[in-house]
């Protein structure tokens, strides 16, 4: 007898029965999420054919243009948590105001956040996207639950939309990669507890943005482009404009994504804590990996609001340390 395909629903139903307690909600939700994103992968795939490229006309809640596929990603997740009980709340860096499922304090024991679709500027030249998802548990049903730090999400994860569609997720003990199977429709395990490498040799920051960094940013960023062979400088400029592709080359091959602060104003950055941060934070750590904002540990960060901002170091942990001690100096 042939082996069968290590899929999706077969590798959480075995990693569950190692989960003492374990309900199958969480099981259950994850599945949720493969299906939006075949979903998604396939409104990206016809885009181009059914007119639903460009912009939606409309702005969100920080003012920045929305793409037609940033508002039919979004409405596709909260279509996915509408009905079986499992989520209670779900924010989107899309939307101002988090969905309460059940029209009230519902009681779905999970609360979901996502940025719907990573990288929108990448949606009309066909570029690479991603969707980030970060599961928390429900606490009192409110908003309150979800401005908390980044270390209790229960779960966390992305969709790379690329030559192939990725799933890479975290419950928390290993990072696992699958990839979806197009003639059978299947997400498909291919890498077991994913390592990241110790230090890369790559980099990836927006150099247009250089003139608004702190002196200690500019500087890191000058160390890493000056020659010493044995350090293995000068290391390459990788820069997608996908956050998510820009993690997941790192994940896979070390190295450092930066987004810092802009110096000249807030110190926020530009990269969203519960939708972006928190989530590749919690994968990347979970693969051996760091997340930092310059000074502080991401995870460790409770937002005050839920669409608030962090400058964001991610990547290999020998990079991103050597980049707070770049930091500390200023
Ligand atoms: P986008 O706004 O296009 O969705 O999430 C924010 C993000 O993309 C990241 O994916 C990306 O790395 C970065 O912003 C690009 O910002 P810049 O255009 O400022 O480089």
């Amino acid at each position: 007898m042939r082996a069968a395909p290590f899929t999706l629903d077969r590798f959480i139903l075995e990693e569950q029965r190692f989960s003492p307690g374990s309900t199958g909600e969480l099981s259950l939700l994850l599945l949720r999420l493969g299906v939006a994103a075949k979903r998604i992968a396939a409104a990206l795939a016809g885009a181009g054919l059914s007119q639903s490229l460009g912009s939606a006309g409309s702005s969100n809640v920080q003012g920045e243009e929305q793409k037609k596929l940033d508002v039919l990603a979004n409405d596709i997740l909260l279509e996915t948590f509408d009905y079986g009980g499992l989520v209670s709340l779900a924010a989107s860096e899309e939307m101002e105001e988090p969905v309460v499922y059940g029209g009230r304090l519902a009681e779905g024991r999970y609360a979901v956040l996502f940025d719907p679709m990573d990288g929108s500027s990448n949606i009309d030249v066909n570029g690479t996207l991603g969707t980030i998802f970060s599961i928390r548990r429900r606490r009192d049903g409110t908003v309150a639950d979800l401005l908390r730090p980044g270390h209790e999400q229960v779960a966390a994860g992305y969709f790379l939309f690329g030559p192939a569609v990725l799933l890479v997720y975290t419950c928390g003990d290993g990072v696992h990669l699958f990839t979806l199977d197009p003639a059978i429709g299947e997400f498909l395990l291919t890498r077991r507890d994913v390592r990241m490498p110790e230090r890369g040799k790559d980099y990836a920051v927006n150099e247009g943005r250089a003139h608004s960094w702190a002196p200690g940013v500019r500087a890191f960023v000058e160390h890493l482009k000056q020659p010493d062979k044995v350090s293995g400088r000068p290391y390459s400029t990788r820069y997608s404009a996908s956050l998510v592709a820009d993690v997941h080359r790192f994940l896979l091959e070390g190295g450092i994504y930066l987004y810092p602060a802009d110096a000249a104003g807030k110190g926020a950055g530009k990269l969203r804590v519960l939708y972006e941060c928190h989530p590749l934070a919690f994968v990347v750590e979970h693969a051996g990996g760091k997340a930092s904002t310059g000074v502080a540990r991401v995870l460790d960060v409770a937002p005050s609001s839920l669409h608030e901002r962090m400058p964001l170091a991610i990547g290999s942990r020998a990079e991103v340390e050597l980049f707070e001690k770049f930091v500390a100096r200023g």
